[in-house]
């Protein structure tokens, strides 16, 4: 059967007004940073709901949209959630993390408390799903990875757009985190990204950012 086609159109727009669009654009997003100190100020479930549609425009393989949004305001979970990260965590620092690592993440300051998990208004967790079960068959979804990182970056771009605060945690080992959201085994936890505010006092490390010419090429090398 050949696919079903719909008209795709944009709204066009004026070269002049792109150059102004992306550069209005790079000033913005260049202010987002990582927030691990946030202000228990709340934030409505609306605008959380909002971020989650944006996320969930994101592409993905086969158009499968192969991921949940578990989003939690509750203290006690937020709590439970602390607790079984900070486990996790303290392990890793104490343990399983080698000397390089910890010394890559040195200049940003981080251990193994996180308070932010329990004073952010919300805690968003993304799992991504490998596999449905679609009339008592399993189907294989296409780029889980791939895909949840898409919908990830569209979320983060879209509570920063909105004036939020977030980090990308990545609790390891994380499935605790299906336990606690109460998801089926086909959920994998993919990322734990606090939502909020900066608390007043919130400092950020004074990181230097890899240049642009670092990390993109006009057709090919020439130095090889
Ligand atoms: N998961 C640990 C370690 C850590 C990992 C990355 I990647 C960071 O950018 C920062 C920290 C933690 O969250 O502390």
């Amino acid at each position: 059967m050949p696919p079903k086609l719909v008209p795709y159109t944009l709204t066009p727009r004026d070269p002049t007004w792109q150059v102004h669009r992306a550069r209005e654009l790079l000033v913005e997003m260049e202010q987002r940073r990582s927030c691990r100190d946030f202000s228990p100020k709340p934030v409505p479930r609306d605008l959380i709901e909002q971020a989650i549609a944006i996320a969930h425009s994101a592409p993905s393989g086969a158009n499968r949209k192969p991921w949940r949004f578990v989003a939690i305001d509750d203290l006690t979970i937020k709590r439970e959630i602390r607790i079984a990260a900070e486990h996790e965590e303290k392990e890793s620092y104490d343990h399983r993390m080698p000397r390089e690592w910890l010394d890559a993440l040195e200049p940003i300051g981080t251990t193994w408390k996180k308070p932010f998990l329990e004073v952010a208004p919300w805690l968003v967790v993304i799992f991504r799903i490998d596999w449905e079960e679609i009339d008592s068959r399993r189907v294989k979804n296409y780029y889980p990875i791939e895909s949840a990182g898409l919908a990830a970056g569209f979320f983060l771009m879209a509570c920063h757009q909105l004036g939020l605060a977030t980090l990308t945690h990545t609790p390891s080992p994380m499935n605790f985190l299906r336990d606690i959201c109460r998801r089926p085994e086909n959920e994998k936890p993919y990322l734990l990204i606090p939502v909020g505010y900066p608390a007043e006092n919130c400092r950020v490390p004074d990181l230097v950012k890899k240049p642009l010419t670092d990390a993109m090429q006009w057709n090919r090398s020439s130095t090889r």
